[in-house]
C-alpha cells in the first residue's frame, strides 16, 4: 500500500478520525503535518471513544506517531491531552510519539489574542476555536516563534521573548487585553523543557529512514479544503494549508512521498463557525440533520450549521486539495428523508458559476442551484456491504461521484470502524 494523505474535503468534522484509524491499522507511522489542537478527532475502540486533538491518531493503535514541523503546538494542552488518555489505559510516551524539533510553540499569549481579537471583531467574528492557532502561525512566518528546540538553549530563549513580548504587549494593549510578563512565561517554559524535550528530534531523518525501509506512512490532516488559509473561504479559515500539498512540507518529506490522497466528506454539509455556507438549511430539515449526526464540534462543543451536499464544493476541494479518492461518511443520517437536495452550482448576481468565486461578497451572494433525487426509506446504518444499500442510496453515493469528479472508494455507515463497504 502507497503511502496516503488524508485531508477534509469540506470543512471538516467530515469523519477524518474513523478512517485514519481504519488506515492506521496498515500505516507504521500517523504524521500530523498542519494545524493544532483546534483539531477534533474522535476514534471508537470497542468501548473507549478516544477524543484526540493534538496526539496523531495512529498511537491508539499501537502506531509511532509524529507531530511535524507544519503543527502549532500547544505544550500545555499536549501534555494535557497525554494524561487523559493515559486515564483511558494509553500510555504515550517519547517511545510512541515523537515531535518535530522545529515545530513552533503556541504559548498562552496566543489564545489570548486569539480571544481579544475576536471580541473585537464583534458579529464579524470569524468564530476560531480560540485556541491560539492563528496568531501562532502569523509569529511563524512573522520569524518570532519560540519553537520546541528552543527550550534546549535557555539564553535563546530569553532573547526571543524579549522581541515577541515587544509585539504581542503591544498588540494585546491596543485590544484592552491584559499583558503578559516575561518573567512568567519563562518560568513556565522552563518548568516545561524537561518534559517536552525528550520527545523533541529531526523527524525528517527519521521519514527519510522510513521511507528507505519501506515502512508505511500515513499523513493524517486536521480541519478540510474548504478551510484552508490559501484556498478555503478566506478569511473565514483556519491559519494553516490544509491541503495535500503541505503533507510534504509539514513533515519534512519530498512530495513523492504520498502516494495517494484521500478526502473525506459527509454526505450533507456541515461547517462550524461563521462563514458563507450556500447550502445551509435554516430549516427542519437542517436541524434533523444536526440532531441525528450529532453535529457539535469535538473540541469546543458548538452546535455545527448544517445543509446539503454541496458538490460544487467539493468538486473545487478535490480539485485544489489533490484527492484521488474520496470517502463518503454518515450516509445513514439521511436515512428516512423524502428527499435529498446536492447542490450542483451557484447563482451569483444572475450569473451561473460552477465555482465558489474568491471574492467575499461574491461567495456572500452566492445561491446554491440544486438537483432533487429520491430519498430511501430503508436503513443504511452499520451496512457493509453495496447489496445492503437501497437502490435510491446508491444511486445517491453515484450521483455525488459523477459530480464531484472523483471516485469513492469507501463508503462509512456509522462511527465503527468495521461498519465501512469498500466501493472499489
Ligand atoms: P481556528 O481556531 O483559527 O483554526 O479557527 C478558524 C476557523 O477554522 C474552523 N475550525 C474548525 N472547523 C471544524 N472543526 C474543527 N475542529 C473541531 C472539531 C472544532 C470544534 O473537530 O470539532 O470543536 O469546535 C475546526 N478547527 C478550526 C473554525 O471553526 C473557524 O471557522
Ligand atoms: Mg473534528
Amino acid at each position: 500500500m502507497a503511502n496516503v494523505a488524508v485531508i477534509g474535503a469540506q470543512w471538516g468534522d467530515e469523519g477524518k478520525g474513523k478512517v485514519v484509524d481504519w488506515l492506521a491499522s496498515r500505516a507504521d507511522i500517523v504524521v500530523r503535518f498542519q494545524g493544532g489542537h483546534n483539531a477534533g478527532h474522535t476514534l471508537v475502540v470497542g468501548n473507549e471513544t478516544y477524543r484526540l486533538s493534538l496526539l496523531p491518531s495512529g498511537v491508539v493503535r499501537g502506531k509511532l506517531g509524529v507531530i511535524g514541523n507544519g503543527v502549532v503546538l500547544d505544550p500545555q494542552a499536549l501534555l494535557s491531552e497525554i494524561e487523559k488518555v493515559a486515564a483511558q489505559g494509553l500510555k504515550v510516551t517519547p517511545e510512541n510519539l515523537r515531535i518535530a524539533e522545529n515545530v513552533p510553540l503556541i504559548l498562552p499569549l496566543h489564545p489570548a489574542l486569539d480571544r481579544a481579537r475576536e471580541t473585537a471583531r464583534g458579529e464579524d467574528k470569524i468564530g476560531t476555536t480560540g485556541r491560539g492557532i492563528g496568531p501562532a502561525y502569523e509569529d511563524k512566518v512573522g520569524r518570532r516563534s519560540i519553537r520546541l528546540c528552543d527550550l534546549a538553549e535557555p539564553e535563546t530563549l530569553s532573547a526571543k521573548l524579549d522581541e515577541l513580548l515587544l509585539h504581542h504587549n503591544s498588540l494585546l494593549r491596543g485590544l484592552g487585553a491584559p499583558e503578559f510578563s516575561k518573567k512568567e512565561l519563562l518560568d513556565g517554559l522552563l518548568a516545561l523543557a524537561p518534559k517536552l524535550l525528550p520527545y523533541a528530534e529531526p523527524v525528517w531523518e527519521r521519514l527519510d529512514e522510513a521511507r528507505h525501509s519501506g515502512k508505511r506512512v500515513l499523513f493524517e490532516g486536521a480541519q478540510a479544503v474548504m478551510l484552508d488559509v490559501d484556498h478555503g473561504t478566506y478569511p473565514y479559515v483556519t491559519s494553516s494549508n490544509t491541503v495535500a500539498g503541505n503533507a510534504a512540507g509539514g513533515a519534512g518529506i519530498g512530495p513523492d512521498a504520498i502516494g495517494f490522497v484521500l478526502g473525506i466528506a459527509k454526505a450533507y454539509t456541515t461547517r462550524v463557525g461563521s462563514g458563507p455556507f450556500p447550502s445551509e438549511l435554516h430549516d427542519e430539515t437542517g436541524k434533523l440533520l444536526g440532531e441525528r449526526g450529532r453535529e457539535f464540534g469535538t473540541v469546543t462543543g458548538r452546535p455545527r450549521r448544517c445543509g446539503w451536499f454541496d458538490a460544487c464544493m467539493v468538486r473545487q476541494a478535490v480539485k485544489v486539495g489533490g484527492i484521488q479518492g474520496l470517502v463518503l461518511t454518515k450516509l445513514d443520517v439521511l436515512d428516512g428523508l423524502p428527499e435529498l437536495k446536492i447542490c450542483t452550482g451557484y447563482r451569483i448576481n444572475g450569473e451561473t458559476v460552477k465555482r465558489l468565486p474568491a471574492a467575499f461578497r461574491a461567495q456572500a451572494a452566492a445561491e446554491p442551484i440544486y438537483e432533487t433525487l429520491q430519498g430511501w426509506s430503508g436503513s443504511t446504518r452499520g451496512a457493509r456491504s453495496y447489496a445492503e444499500l437501497p437502490a435510491e442510496a446508491v444511486k445517491y453515493v453515484r450521483r455525488i461521484e459523477e459530480l464531484v469528479e472523483a471516485p469513492i472508494v469507501l463508503l462509512s455507515t456509522s462511527p465503527e470502524r468495521d461498519d465501512t463497504i469498500m466501493m472499489r
